[in-house]
């Protein structure tokens, strides 16, 4: 007898950002019917879902995650297997200036969710809904955690070098599951209250609701006014400039691929007096790639691997929250080194300008995963290197600059 499959339901918040984008997409090849959360907007924003739009098991529904009775009645209709809440406003440098609706979207959001979920269990003894939650790694803002990996000891010719009792042994600042919180920003105060909300739901509930606490990930998709995609949308939208120029003014006889422009022997630039701008000694110029701190460090992944975190932590018996990373971690300065070196420019300085106006009131300057339970318990591993991932943004915005440059 051929036994009929369940269809499994995923409900996702913010199903236009990256990540939602990302998420919709490997579940749809999981065979689940999606249904994603949207908010109203003056302006397109289904960009990101432009592969699955017209998928017959992917479903948009409109709603905004502070409208408690909107965010119930979804989940009364839908009844989801799994509810994956990725809405949030998410730029930390933004909470600064907008810290009432931040909490509004990323804490009273979740707390929507997680009570509508807890009354259909109560009142029609619904208790099956698991909620994956986004946790962020701005929870600890400059703490972390030292761990010690010992050497083994040293043999040589049979040989013990190092004595029994004198342990060598090497550190690594990290943050794993048992670092202590200590949130820096209003961003990472919401984030905070949210995740005492999901721990608090399993323990009093016992509902199926677990926490991600995911450090940074970016891809093409990623926001353009995060650091990583502010630098490689005008890395693009330069070289498109300097090969217009170049093409136009000094009689080169076509235009480049945008790659291998700086391949190309051309006149040195100047700048103005300000120091702002990038001139082509025919009065052409073109703005200067304007950042804050340069210092910070940051562990990226690729936001496409870090999904399949999520649905792994929803597959468990129990509810557990994980710390999602590489291991990794490298400063902005070594992030533009590595994207300029993708248009052959070595030396990037003259055309980055540090403006105080990107500076936070508090910086979180270290962040660096230890995912180790992840590995263990999930099985996950993030499959993409740093080199790789900045080489797929720089070039994924090097070709859409170029498309829009045709017109297309
Ligand atoms: P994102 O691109 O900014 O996406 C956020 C999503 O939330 C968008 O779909 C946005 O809709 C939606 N949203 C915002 N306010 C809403 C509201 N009031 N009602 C309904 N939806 C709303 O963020 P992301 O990078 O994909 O990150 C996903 C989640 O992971 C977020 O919770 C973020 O805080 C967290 N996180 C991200 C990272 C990272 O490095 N990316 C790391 C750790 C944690 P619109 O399209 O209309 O704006
Ligand atoms: O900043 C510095 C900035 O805005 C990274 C979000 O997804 O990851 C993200 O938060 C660093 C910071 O990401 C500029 O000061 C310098 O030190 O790209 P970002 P973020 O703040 O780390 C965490 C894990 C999240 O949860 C968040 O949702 O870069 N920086 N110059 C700059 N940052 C920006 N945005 N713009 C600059 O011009």
């Amino acid at each position: 007898m051929n036994k009929i499959k369940k269809v499994k339901i995923a409900l996702i918040f913010g199903c236009t950002g990256q990540d939602g984008s990302y998420l919709a997409e490997f579940l749809l090849r999981k065979e689940y019917h999606v249904y994603g959360v949207y908010r109203r907007s003056s302006t397109n924003t289904f960009e990101r879902l432009s592969g699955i739009i017209n998928d017959n098991n992917f479903t948009l529904i409109e709603c905004d995650i502070t409208d408690a009775s909107g965010v119930s009645k979804i989940i009364y209709d839908v009844e989801p297997d799994e509810i994956y809440n990725l809405a949030a406003q998410s730029h930390v440098g933004t909470s600064f200036a907008n810290p009432a609706s931040t909490f509004q979207i990323n804490t009273i959001g979740l707390l929507n969710i997680l009570e509508a979920v807890r009354r259909e269990k109560d009142h029609y003894s619904k208790n099956d809904t698991k909620v994956y939650h986004a946790s962020t790694s701005e929870l600890f803002g400059n703490n972390y955690t030292i761990s010690k990996t010992y050497k083994p000891p040293h043999i040589e010719n049979g040989m013990r070098i190092q004595l029994p009792d004198v342990k060598e042994y090497t550190e690594k600042k990290h943050q794993n599951e048992s670092t202590p919180f200590n949130p820096l920003s209003p961003y990472a105060v919401s984030k905070v209250a949210a995740h005492n909300l999901i721990n608090m739901y399993k323990e009093s509930y016992a509902m199926f609701c677990c926490a991600g606490i995911l450090f940074n990930h970016e891809s093409p998709r990623r926001g353009e006014n995060f650091v990583t995609r502010k630098i490689t949308k005008w890395i693009a939208e330069f070289v498109k400039w300097d090969d217009l120029n170049y093409f136009l003014h000094f009689n080169h006889p076509h235009l480049t691929s945008g790659l291998d422009h700086i391949k190309l022997p051309r006149p040195p630039y100047e700048f103005d007096t300000d120091n702002i701008l990038i001139l082509y000694g025919n009065g052409c110029s073109f703005p200067k790639l304007r950042l804050g701190n340069l210092d910070a460090k940051r562990d990226w992944g690729y936001a496409g691997d870090y999904v399949e975190a999520m649905y792994l932590m929803l597959q468990r018996e129990s509810p557990t929250n994980y710390v999602i990373s590489t291991g990794e971690t490298r400063s902005i300065r070594e992030f533009l080194d590595v994207a300029f070196a993708c248009v052959n420019i070595d030396d990037w300085r003259d055309l980055v300008v540090v403006d105080p106006e990107f500076y936070r009131p508090s910086e979180v300057d270290y962040l660096c995963g230890d995912s180790r339970k992840a590995k263990k318990e999930l099985g996950w591993s993030p499959q993409t290197g740093f080199k790789e991932l900045v080489q797929t943004m720089v070039k994924s915005d090097i070709k859409l600059s170029q498309e829009n440059h045709r017109g297309l």
